[in-house]
């Protein structure tokens, strides 16, 4: 038997685990046992994490689409066939007419080649990944106000909290290693308010649960920081040495008594009165948030809430406080960090900075970089349906059940000349390919996961591929090099690093060999820096933190006559995503092998359905047989949906409306009707 110490890969959490293997093949998973943040445990996915690994599924070769079918096809063939595709799509329509699509599973050392490639090799900025659909939110918000759009704080500060603020946030389901700590940190006394229409686990343990409506977070924020305010609670010596802008913050509050977001959030006055007075009152205050925040049309003026919040009061810089968005693939930070983005290169440097791209460019050879902005990945999919995206090049991303209005995606992508997907499996996407590379997985390769604490932590190599699938940073150095360029070839991904670390000043100080046990929280400047647990500490990261005044704005589709109940749609505890790991999990597919709407008794009484019954949910953009799961976790007028299931995806009826700034898709609400199935 075999043991690899490797990085989980579904969540951000960051656990690590050992892989074991008998004669080459993957038997089980072991919790690392001394782990700062999993420290023995592991939640369920982890557990299971070998189990798809070696699926016969798995794809082992590449696959050419001829005369409508795909076929397999050799390595040469098939990187020659994207790169003269790409190259002729560039000729005939211009070097942005390609989108490059990274991968929030694949390592930091692998996007970050894609977005050389996309860069330097294609001449385009227009590469991002599923972080749009995410926490863009976020990275547009805590930006401006604070310098740097990562989680504040570390996963330790759990412990160190008088009090934890939980909006939009399923922790205990969706970082369930997060969620143990916070559950631990209550029964030792530390106060706990969850904001969150649903009863989540967590909200079984707070002392105060607000279930105000989908879509008010800004007039219970504002209300909350209102109450602050008036009542003297705030911390006026925090705001006046580390902060600016404050009059502007006091100004926009002035109409939000709690009476009047009690108006709009369906909450009673003193609930919020309540929150406000424990939040300032306690020594050390953390905010929790994640879907539930970002996933809106207004998605940046809610992130913009929350860090008013905490300058407010203080909690900003400190053991036990912060604005802290957990991020939530186990490496959409490093995929942020590495510049998979349409608008910075690694390290967050600015692509529109002629400094920057002067900088890559030395690195890279010397050719001029390009200078027209980016298409972020949702306004992407509308160009790919009006036109003028013409290839995409999708690696480790399944769009078809993760966009917004499956209808409009699939659309989108039916009408590019050229769709290459890099996986590891044929994907409801892959299908609709004229390339699909095949990819090795997360336990076959090295390199580094980034989790939601900063922390980059190493993976080692447990297994060979699968056939010829190849680990994704060879294929992109291999197309790179059919494509003529010389300066992606590498010995190994150790020297990827020392190329990201030379390039980008917060990865400075990191390279593999500094990794050794359980890595290294980024900024970590130089080689002799122990990395950095709480961000802010003396100074924001900007200088002094930036209070940004917020007006409401409602959600983009409220239920109406036609339409007259609230969707809200999200995950679950057993299941990844689009399914496609998870799905081949025996142990966790056989824990929940449907999808499901959950349904409120009331809603369901007035159409006679009984639990377990099939449903029909349509929207302005589609419909969905489901089976409908009566339960009082939603509130009444309110639907949840996970979108883990190709039958049933709840895909097929969001709403593809974006926030102004951030683009990210509003998938946390939108208008549909139930009607159960004759
Ligand atoms: N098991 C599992 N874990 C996962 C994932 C997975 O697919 N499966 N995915 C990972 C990824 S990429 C991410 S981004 C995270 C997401 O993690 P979460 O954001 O925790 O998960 P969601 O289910 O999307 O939504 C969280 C909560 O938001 C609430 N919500 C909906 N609308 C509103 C609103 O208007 N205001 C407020 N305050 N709350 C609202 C919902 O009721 C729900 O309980 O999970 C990560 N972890
Ligand atoms: N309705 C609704 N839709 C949503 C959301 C929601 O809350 N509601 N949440 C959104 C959010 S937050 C996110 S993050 C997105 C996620 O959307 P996606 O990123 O599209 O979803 P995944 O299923 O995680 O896709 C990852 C793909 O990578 C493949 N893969 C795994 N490992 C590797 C590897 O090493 N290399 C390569 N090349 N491929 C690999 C997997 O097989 C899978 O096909 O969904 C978004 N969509
Ligand atoms: S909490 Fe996240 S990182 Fe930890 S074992 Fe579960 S899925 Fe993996
Ligand atoms: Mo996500």
């Amino acid at each position: 038997m075999q043991r690899a110490l490797t990085v989980c890969p579904y969540c951000g959490t960051g656990c690590m685990l050992h892989l074991v293997s008998d004669s080459g093949r993957l038997v089980g998973v072991e919790p690392s046992a001394t782990h700062p943040v999993n420290r023995g445990s592991l939640c369920i996915k982890g557990w299971n994490a070998f189990a798809f690994v070696a699926h016969p599924e798995r794809l082992t070769r590449p696959l050419i689409r001829k005369n409508g079918a795909l076929v397999p096809a050799g390595w040469d063939e098939a990187l020659e066939r994207v790169v003269t595709g790409i190259r002729a799509v560039q000729g005939t329509s211009g070097k942005d007419s390609v989108m490059f699509a990274a991968s929030a599973k694949a390592t930091n050392e692998e996007n970050f080649l894609l977005m050389k490639l996309a860069r330097r090799v294609f001449g385009t900025n227009n590469i991002d990944h599923c972080a749009r659909l995410c926490h863009s939110s976020t990275v547009t918000g805590l930006v401006q106000m604070f310098g740097s759009g990562a989680m504040t704080n570390s996963i330790d500060c759990f412990d160190k909290s008088d009090l934890i603020f939980v909006i939009g946030s399923n922790t205990t389901e969706q970082h369930p290693l997060i969620g143990t700590r916070i559950m631990n940190a209550v029964r030792r006394g530390t106060k706990l308010i969850v904001a969150d229409n649903r009863c989540i686990r967590l909200s079984r343990h707070a002392d105060l649960h607000l279930r105000h409506k989908n879509g008010s977070d800004v007039p219970l924020l504002s209300a909350m920081m209102q109450t602050i305010v008036s009542e003297g609670l705030a911390d006026t010596e925090f705001i006046s040495a580390r902060t600016e802008n404050y009059g502007a913050l006091v100004e926009s509050l002035a109409g939000w008594s709690p009476e009047m977001a009690a108006s709009i959030t369906g909450l009673a006055a003193e609930e919020i009165v309540q929150a406000a007075r424990m939040f300032a009152g306690a020594r050390s205050a953390m905010i929790v948030y994640a879907m539930g925040i970002t996933q809106h049309s207004h998605g940046v003026d809610n992130v913009r809430c929350c860090a008013n919040l905490a300058m407010l009061t203080g909690n900003i810089g400190r053991p036990g406080t912060g604005v802290n968005p957990l991020r939530g693939q186990n490496n959409v930070q490093g995929a942020c960090d590495m510049g998979a983005l349409p608008d910075m290169y690694s390290g967050y440097q600015r692509a529109a900075d002629p400094d920057v791209r002067s900088k890559f460019a030395l690195a890279w050879g010397g050719e001029p970089l390009p200078d027209t902005p980016g298409l972020p990945l949702t306004l992407a999919m509308n160009a790919a349906h009006s036109g003028s995206i013409r290839a995409m090049f999708i690696m480790g991303e399944n769009p078809i059940l993760s966009d917004p209005d499956q209808g409009h995606a699939r659309a989108a992508l039916e009408r590019l000349d050229l769709l290459v997907v890099q996986d590891i499996f044929l994907t409801e996407t892959a299908r609709m390919a004229d390339v699909v590379l095949p990819a090795a997985c997360y336990a076959e390769k090295d390199g580094t996961f980034t989790s939601t604490e900063r922390r980059v932590q190493l993976l080692r190599k447990a297994c060979d591929p699968p056939g010829d699938a190849r680990p994704d940073w060879q294929i992109i150095a291999a197309l790179a090099k059919s494509a003529g360029y010389s300066g992606m070839e590498y010995n190994g991904t150790a020297e990827i690093m020392e190329e990201i670390s030379r390039l980008s000043p917060i990865y400075g100080g990191i390279s593999h060999d500094r990794l050794t046990p359980y890595g290294l929280q980024w900024p970590c400047p130089d080689h002799n820096h122990p990395g950095t647990p709480i961000l802010h500490v003396k100074g924001f990261s900007r200088g002094v933190g930036r209070f940004m005044p917020v007006a409401y704005r409602g959600p983009a589709e409220i239920p109406d006559k036609e339409y007259p109940l609230t969707l809200t749609t999200g995950r679950t505890y057993f299941h990844w995503h689009t399914g496609s790991m998870t799905r081949r999990s025996h142990l966790l597919e056989r824990e929940e092998r449907e999808g499901f709407v959950e349904v409120n008794p009331a809603d369901a009484g007035r159409i006679n359905l009984r639990d377990g019954e099939s449903v029909v949910v349509s929207s302005r953009r589609g419909k969905v047989f489901v089976r409908a799961r009566l339960t009082e976790i939603v509130p009444e007028g309110v639907l949840f949906m996970p979108f883990h299931f190709a039958e049933n995806a709840a895909n097929a009826l969001t709403n593809n409306v974006l926030d102004q700034e951030s683009h990210i898709p509003e998938f946390k609400i939108c208008a549909v009707r139930m009607e159960r199935v004759p």
